[in-house]
């Protein structure tokens, strides 16, 4: 799978030619060398894998399978915002210190997919199976995403502790990754098994899971590292980063609730599971928002069963009350607020740090 580069299709939409094309395929060929080599370096460090050799087999495959193969769009993000800053090319140090920052995030990611997926019963991502359902590794994902987390602090102390943001950068990934999972909790808990409760899907406390689960780590966190790097020293900056990155981050949230639905999971890599599961998810909330009281019995009964037939119902309510131009409409909405909201920004570097990091998503197909 390593090195194998997709084309990103969001800038070929874009009407991008032939060279940002190339471009593109190049910045994510180097930003994958900076993880072999963190990679090599964690397998190197620990005394237990001289004593198992099949203990670095395993963490090696772990690795591989569960870190690099998403589309890199938070980790890559950190480089795209230094740079933008910057206000000009990277030197090597400036891009390795971004990158593998980057990567931080990646197996942050990577560490709360894996456990995400047990929790959610879900079957793919990413275009292949999910790691707890291989038959050889089953509950042992729990220690692995455990494993994943604390490489994080392993990668950081290796290549930032003399750096005089280090104790920020500690504390950044420290309080992200509990937003993170207080959001988890949050999900999960209002969607209890085998009860559908629906006046708990209501908007605010739609707004609140997905700005704790999603919006911190994928969006505020790779700005910030983005700044620390920098050197930022104005509270005020970090400030205006997370009111904006919130909201893209909620945004991004309600594509994915959408994509769950309409996405074709060949194309987005995993299949939908949010109506199985009962999740407060952005369309069953549109849909009682709209849903008569007939409609509203008929997701009662529905909503939270693994038949297909009772799936097959609920899609069917999301169908006749329009959903998808529902979405349409958001999306546009979204995008437009979030445009106003980066223009009242007084620091031209950061507006285009926010641009183009809202361009990345902006209509995306997964
Ligand atoms: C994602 O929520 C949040 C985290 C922290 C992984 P989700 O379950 O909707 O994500 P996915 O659709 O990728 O399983
Ligand atoms: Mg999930
Ligand atoms: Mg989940
Ligand atoms: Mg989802």
């Amino acid at each position: 799978k390593m090195g194998t580069v997709e084309i990103d299709t969001a800038v070929l939409a874009d009407g991008a030619g032939e060279p940002q094309k190339i471009k593109t395929t190049d910045e994510r060929s180097r930003f994958l060398e900076v993880y072999s080599q963190l990679k090599s370096e964690l397998l190197a460090d620990s005394k237990i894998f001289q004593f198992t050799p099949e203990s670095r087999v395993w963490t090696e495959k772990m690795l591989d399978y569960t870190v690099p193969g998403g589309k890199l769009n938070r980790g890559i993000s950190v480089v795209d915002s230094l740079r933008l800053l910057l206000e000009r090319e990277l030197t090597e140090e400036e891009y390795f210190l971004s990158s593998s920052l980057g990567w931080c995030i990646e197996w942050l990611q990577g560490y709360f997919l894996v456990e995400d997926d047990i929790m959610d019963a879900s079957v793919t991502r990413r275009g292949q199976s999910c790691w707890y359902r291989l038959p050889k590794v089953g509950m042992i994902a729990i220690n692995d995403g455990i494993l994943l987390r604390n490489h994080i602090g392993q990668i950081l102390k290796r290549h930032f502790k003399t750096k005089p943001y280090y104790t920020e950068l500690l504390d950044l990934f420290n309080e992200v990754e509990y937003q993170t999972s207080l959001g988890q909790m949050l999900d999960l808990i209002t969607t209890p098994e085998g009860e559908v409760d629906l006046s708990k899907y209501i908007m605010p406390t739609y707004l609140k899971i997905v700005q704790y689960k999603t919006a911190y780590y994928s969006f505020y966190l790779p700005v910030s590292c983005a700044l620390l790097i920098f050197g930022e020293k104005d509270e005020a900056k970090f400030e205006a980063a997370e009111k904006i990155l919130v909201q893209m981050g909620t945004y991004f949230q309600v594509q994915d609730d959408f994509l769950d639905c309409y996405g074709d999971p060949a194309f987005i890599g995993k299949i939908g599971t949010d109506i199985e599961d009962t999740k407060c998810s952005w369309l069953v909330v549109q849909a009682l928002q709209r849903a008569s009281e007939e409609q509203k019995n008929t997701i009662k009964e529905n909503y939270g069963k693994k038949d297909p037939a009772n799936v097959a119902v609920i899609k069917k309510i999301y169908k006749d009350l329009n959903l998808e131009k529902v979405f349409e409409d958001y999306e546009q909405d979204s995008y437009v607020s979030l445009i106003a909201a980066i223009e009242a920004v007084d620091s031209s570097p950061l507006q285009a740090v926010f641009k183009a990091f809202l361009k990345k998503i902006y209509k995306r197909q997964k």
